[in-house]
């Protein structure tokens, strides 16, 4: 046996989850990671089940890639086993003056966390409306989910179950967002942990899938 076991493990494959409630942008976000442009301005279809695809992303790293529906969350849980790596999607602009979608969204969200100690997730904040950080009030209960938010609410409490695990997290707005080439390490050289990205409009979201199979690790 010995190393003809790892004939059949593709140590180049990398089982990732796209989840996020309802309208958080996962599927618009798989389709431009698959470079399809249409991803942008289409009318929401929900998904059923999921959609899975595979692509690859560097020479030789293929993902295996599942966005999951967001109207049963309970469901995801069937497909922890085996990921190496999360994108949780946040819609902030539904999440904004709506206590009970922001507290359905960060629930979500813990159980995701708390579910997957072991490997890097990046959550991203969908803005849809990119002036939408601005035009909220930063009253308590009108704070939009931003970094500040999220640290606060959520990742100081998780200090000792995620303690090691690289965690990223920032705002997107999809529609600025031109799927072009990878660009190599650059969150990594920044540090990793919730680190905050203020960047240009281009490329960042191939900077966080790299960054995310920088950090997972083979089966
Ligand atoms: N303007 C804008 N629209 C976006 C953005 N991200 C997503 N959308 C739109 O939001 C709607 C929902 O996006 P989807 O990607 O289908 O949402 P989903 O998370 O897959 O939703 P479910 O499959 O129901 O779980 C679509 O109409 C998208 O075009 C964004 O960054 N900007
Ligand atoms: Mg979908």
């Amino acid at each position: 046996m010995g190393n003809n076991h790892n004939k059949y493990f593709n140590q180049n494959k990398r089982k990732v989850l796209i989840l996020g409630l309802s309208s958080s942008g996962k599927t618009t976000l798989l389709r431009m990671i698959k470079g399809d442009e249409k991803g942008k301005g289409s009318l929401h279809t929900p998904t059923d089940m999921f959609n899975n695809e595979q692509i690859k992303i560097k020479k030789n790293i293929e993902l295996d890639i599942w966005d999951l529906g967001g109207k049963l969350p309970h469901l995801w849980v069937h497909h922890f086993k085996g990921s190496q790596g999360i994108i949780y999607m946040i819609d902030g602009v539904s999440t904004l003056n709506n206590d009970q979608k922001k507290q359905s969204a960060i629930q979500e969200l813990l159980n995701v966390l708390v579910g997957n100690a072991n490997i890097p997730i990046i959550v991203f904040i969908n803005n849809k409306n990119r002036n939408f950080a601005e035009n909220s009030s930063k009253q308590s209960d009108q704070r939009c989910i931003d970094e500040e938010w999220l640290k606060d609410n959520v990742f100081d409490k998780l200090d000792n179950i995620r303690k090691y695990i690289p965690l990223l997290q920032f705002n997107t707005n999809l529609d600025n967002y031109k799927i072009k080439i990878l660009i190599g390490n650059l969150i990594m050289e920044k540090g990793l942990d919730q680190l905050q990205i203020s960047k240009g409009e281009t490329n960042i979201i191939y900077d966080c899938v790299n960054y995310l199979i920088d950090n997972m690790k083979p089966l």
